[in-house]
């Protein structure tokens, strides 16, 4: 390793690229080296410092003063150069300005709203399985991970089915964004402008259902506290966030289960295991793998002093597999506790709609325990190139 010992302010230099095809395609061993080089680096390839600790991960995710959301999550620091889309009012801001939106938001998600939408997913998730099971195989990323959420999710916010397609794009444009401006990026922006516009117009008060999630956001522009263009700016966090990552981790859920007979034996004798399954997954294959922050000032961590203005990448995929935090974590343990997991963030920007998704991959699971024996995957599948998301862009697999 090229520069292991320089230091920059007092971070070890390390020449590691978790942009590069052979660190996205098998990002482990790579996390161990960033972990094992300290609890602070520099990546000099991108003029960024990283961490793929779990203590400094959670530290930084704590500290939202000091590490800010406002310059931007991904690579790109928003207070020197030009974010892709106009920012996201939750994602991209921080206090005061965060705190208020995501009342607005959490409002919307009230555990009364979630309530009423479990029969329709458990309904859902059973009509869904029930046709993968009669298909002699199926693409698991199309028909699994994609669909569910696309009729679920999308229904659940109120978004009309037609053009729900663009949505699979739109994440693929918002989560690559987080990246450099790579190969990755540039293909996923290929026809970023109509799909960006579908979004953004699905997002409008007028074309919201009246029955939906989404139209909730409006009672806070009535209440006076958005302005409609900020309703709808909310309306697109849904969309941005909401779909992609959740079908990254149906299709990943099933490759898992395919690949640990023992694990799936375990589920099928006990549905009820389906929910901490989902937890397991988020910290064994984390779909969402890097975040950033920006330092506010100039700031020490770990014994580095980092300046203002920095943008520090942080590893949660390697959080989540970080020994000092978890015994044996390469092992995909249905039983485990993975309390303190950092697959959904941590903090004032832990995901929001993290009991949506909760609720989504508990029904498919709990569906697959019930009304299938087996689980094979009957082709070779190609794992998808991504910025930031983990997961699969084809997974050919057959129930029984
Ligand atoms: C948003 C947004 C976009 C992507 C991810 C996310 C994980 C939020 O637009 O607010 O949270």
């Amino acid at each position: 390793m090229a520069g292991m010992d320089a230091t920059i302010s007092g971070a070890p230099v390390m020449d590691l690229d978790p942009f590069s095809e052979e660190y996205i395609l098998n990002p482990y061993p790579y996390h161990a080296q960033l972990r094992d080089a300290g609890q602070l680096v520099f990546l000099e390839k991108w003029n960024a410092y990283a961490t793929g600790r779990y203590a400094e991960v959670r530290a930084i995710l704590e500290d939202p003063a000091t590490f800010c959301s406002g310059g931007g999550v991904g690579l790109a620091n928003f207070h020197k150069e030009k974010p892709w889309r106009p920012p996201s009012m939750l994602l991209e801001t921080d206090p005061p300005e965060h705190t208020r939106n995501r009342a607005v938001i959490s409002r919307a998600l009230s555990p009364a709203a979630l309530r009423a939408l479990r029969s329709k997913f458990e309904e859902e998730a059973v009509a869904l399985v029930g046709r993968l099971l009669q298909q002699d195989s199926f693409d698991a990323v199309k028909d699994l991970g994609e669909a569910f959420p696309l009729k679920v999710f999308a229904d659940a916010i109120g978004i009309r089915p037609e053009g729900r397609q663009n949505l699979i794009p739109y994440g693929d444009m918002v989560f690559n964004a987080m990246g450099p401006r790579n190969a990755l990026y540039a293909k996923a922006m290929e026809n970023g402008e109509d799909v960006a516009n579908w979004v953004w117009d699905a997002c409008q008060r007028r074309n919201l259902s009246p029955d939906g999630l989404g139209i909730r956001i409006f009672d806070a522009v009535d209440d006076g506290i958005l302005t409609d263009e900020e309703g709808a700016k909310v309306v697109r966090s849904f969309l941005s966030a909401g779909i992609d990552t959740t079908a990254n981790s149906l299709a990943t859920a099933v490759y898992c289960f395919a690949t640990h007979p023992d694990q799936w034996q375990a589920l099928r004798a006990k549905p009820d295991l389906a929910r901490p399954a989902f937890e397991e997954l988020l910290r064994f294959e984390s779909p969402f793998q890097t975040f950033f922050r920006t330092t506010t000032r100039e700031v020490e961590l770990a014994g580095v002093t980092i300046p203002a203005e920095e943008k520090i990448m942080m590893s949660l995929g390697s959080a989540n597999r970080d020994p000092r935090q978890w015994s044996d974590p390469d092992r995909f343990d249905i039983t485990r506790s993975t309390i303190g997991h950092v697959g959904f963030g941590m903090g004032i920007h832990g995901c929001v709609g993290q009991m949506i998704a909760r609720l989504e991959v508990e029904m498919i699971l709990r569906a697959l325990a019930t009304q299938v024996s087996s689980i094979e995957v009957v082709g070779e599948p190609r794992q998808r190139l991504h910025n930031t998301l983990r997961g699969f862009e084809y997974l050919p697999m057959r129930l029984r």
